[in-house]
C-alpha cells in the first residue's frame, strides 16, 4: 500500500529522532534573567513566610513590607497596593502586582533561578514535586481550611464521607515514609508549599499531629535548615500575631460514613 507522502516524512522523521526534536533534546538549564526589584507584602506567620523563605534559600535580594507586630499598620499597606484582592503574600514584581503563592515561587525560579530548587525536569521526582506543589494548595490546605471553619460552626459528630484533612495529611505521611522530601531526594520549592498547611492543620489541631511522625520528622528537618531560620529571623522578628484559636480537640477518628459521596 502506498503512503501519503506527508504522513511517510513525517514517520521517517520520528525514527531518526534529529537532534533539536523533542524527544530528543537533552536538557539544557535556561539562562537566568535578571531579577526585577521585589517587595514582598507580609504578615508574621502566613503564606508570605513561603516567598522570604524562598528568597533566603536562593540568596535573591527582596524588600519586606510589614510592621511587625502590628497587624493593623501591616493590612493597611496591603490594602494601599491591592485593595481588590489583600491576601498575604502579596508581591510587587517589578512594576507588576502578583498573588498566589505558587505561581510567585515558579515565576522567580524558572526566570530567575532556572534549575534551582527543582528536581530535572525528566528525573522520576519532577511529576511528584509538581504535584506536592499543587496539593499544598489545592487539596490540602484547602481542606483543612474547610474543616477548620466547619468545626468553629458547628463542631462534627462523624468523619465526613468526603475527602477530609486527616485524608489529605495521611497522603503526605504515606509519601515521606519513601521520601525524605516533597520534591523526592532533595529539598525543592515542593517542602516550600507544603509547610504552611502541614502546619495549620497541626498547630490548629485540626488533626492529631501526633499521628503523623513523618511529617513531624520532616518539619524538624526544614527547621534545621539555615534560610528557614534566616526567614523567620526576618519574617517574625517578634513571634507570631494574631493567631487563630486552635481546635479543642481534632475531628473525631474513626470510619467514615458509609454513604456514597454526591
Ligand atoms: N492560595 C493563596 C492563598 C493566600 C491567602 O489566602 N493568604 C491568607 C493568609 S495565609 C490571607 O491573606 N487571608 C486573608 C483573607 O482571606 O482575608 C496563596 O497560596 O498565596
Amino acid at each position: 500500500m502506498k503512503r501519503p507522502l506527508i504522513a511517510g516524512l513525517a514517520l521517517a522523521l520520528a525514527a531518526t529522532a534529529l537532534p533539536g526534536t523533542v524527544e530528543a533534546a537533552p536538557q539544557r538549564a535556561a539562562k537566568a534573567t535578571a531579577l526585577p526589584p521585589i517587595t514582598i507584602y507580609h504578615l508574621e506567620g502566613r503564606r508570605s513566610e513561603r516567598i522570604v523563605w524562598l528568597m533566603e534559600e536562593l540568596g535573591l535580594p527582596y524588600e519586606l513590607e510589614f510592621k511587625p507586630a502590628d497587624m493593623a499598620a501591616t493590612s493597611a499597606a496591603l490594602r494601599g497596593i491591592n485593595p481588590a484582592m489583600p491576601v498575604f503574600p502579596t508581591v510587587k514584581y517589578g512594576d507588576q502586582v502578583l498573588v498566589e503563592s505558587g505561581a510567585i515561587i515558579d515565576t522567580i525560579v524558572n526566570r530567575h533561578a532556572p534549575g534551582r530548587l527543582t528536581p530535572p525536569l525528566n528525573s522520576p521526582d519532577y511529576p511528584y514535586h509538581l504535584m506536592w506543589m499543587h496539593y499544598a494548595e489545592g487539596s490540602l490546605a484547602s481542606r483543612a481550611i474547610a474543616d477548620y471553619r466547619v468545626w468553629m460552626i458547628k463542631p462534627p459528630t462523624e468523619r465526613s464521607r468526603l475527602v477530609d484533612s486527616e485524608q489529605v495529611v495521611q497522603f503526605a505521611e504515606d509519601y515521606l515514609a519513601k521520601h525524605p522530601w516533597f520534591g523526592g531526594a532533595e529539598f525543592s520549592t515542593a517542602d516550600i508549599m507544603m509547610l504552611f498547611p502541614l502546619n495549620f492543620a497541626m498547630q490548629l489541631n485540626i488533626v492529631d499531629k501526633d499521628q503523623f511522625p513523618n511529617v513531624n520528622a520532616w518539619r524538624t528537618r526544614i527547621e534545621a535548615r539555615p534560610a528557614y531560620k534566616r526567614m523567620l529571623a526576618k519574617a517574625r522578628p517578634r513571634g507570631m500575631v494574631g493567631n487563630l484559636p486552635a481546635l479543642p480537640r481534632h475531628a473525631p477518628a474513626g470510619p467514615r460514613a458509609s454513604t456514597p459521596v454526591r
